[in-house]
């Protein structure tokens, strides 16, 4: 991938899941953004992009962020949003283990407070390590958490999965962790 694409991708994830005020644009009720509109006022603000290049975007994205609508009229971001949008997802019955990866400096407070969605619209967990590593590893030195998501989900907390295969609940308790 070339820099402007990645550059591309951090900017649309910023748009699409945090501000898309930032470039005057509004997302419907489910995060949905019309793909000429995104692309128009991309432009006006000196990011230039072709239909061509976004489409590059989402193909190639890392963690396939994002989708077009069937029509490719729409796009919109998989998960990972802030804004108050409803990804009309379906609760499904989880794997037995699912992971979280935080920094070091969290840790206590996770242990009191069990997880929490912060900014965000859910706890974002994964089914390997690996990912959940590197996702601890942007805020400090990672320390991978193992929860017991199936038993969660018997006690009735709903779980759902993202289009880009990335687990979201509401809240984990501390009680759901496991050695
Ligand atoms: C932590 C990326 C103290 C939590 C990833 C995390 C993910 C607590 C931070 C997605 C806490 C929130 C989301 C508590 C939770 N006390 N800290 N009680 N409860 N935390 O960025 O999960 O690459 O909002 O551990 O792949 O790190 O952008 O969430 O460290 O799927 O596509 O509070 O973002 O996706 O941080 O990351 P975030 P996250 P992308």
């Amino acid at each position: 991938m070339n820099k402007k694409i990645i550059k591309g991708s951090k900017l649309i994830s910023l748009i699409l899941r945090h501000q898309p005020e930032k470039i005057g644009l509004t997302l419907d009720n489910e995060g949905w953004a019309n793909v000429e509109e995104l692309i128009r006022k991309l432009n006006k603000k000196k990011f230039n992009i072709d239909p061509d290049d976004l489409k590059n975007i989402v193909e190639n994205n890392d963690k396939k962020r994002f989708t077009f609508s069937d029509d490719f009229t729409k796009i919109r971001a998989n998960q990972g949003h802030s804004i108050n949008i409803d990804l009309k997802l379906e609760p499904i019955i989880p794997p037995e283990i699912l992971f979280h990866g935080t920094a070091e400096k969290n840790i206590t407070s996770i242990f009191k407070k069990g997880l929490l969605k912060q900014n965000r619209n859910y706890v974002h967990l994964s089914t390997d390590i690996d990912t959940a590593k590197k996702v601890g590893m942007r805020y400090g030195k990672p320390i991978v958490l193992k929860i017991s998501a199936l038993k969660m989900h018997q006690e009735n907390y709903k779980f759902y999965l993202s289009k880009n295969n990335v687990w979201l609940t509401d809240f984990v308790p501390n009680k759901f962790f496991e050695d």
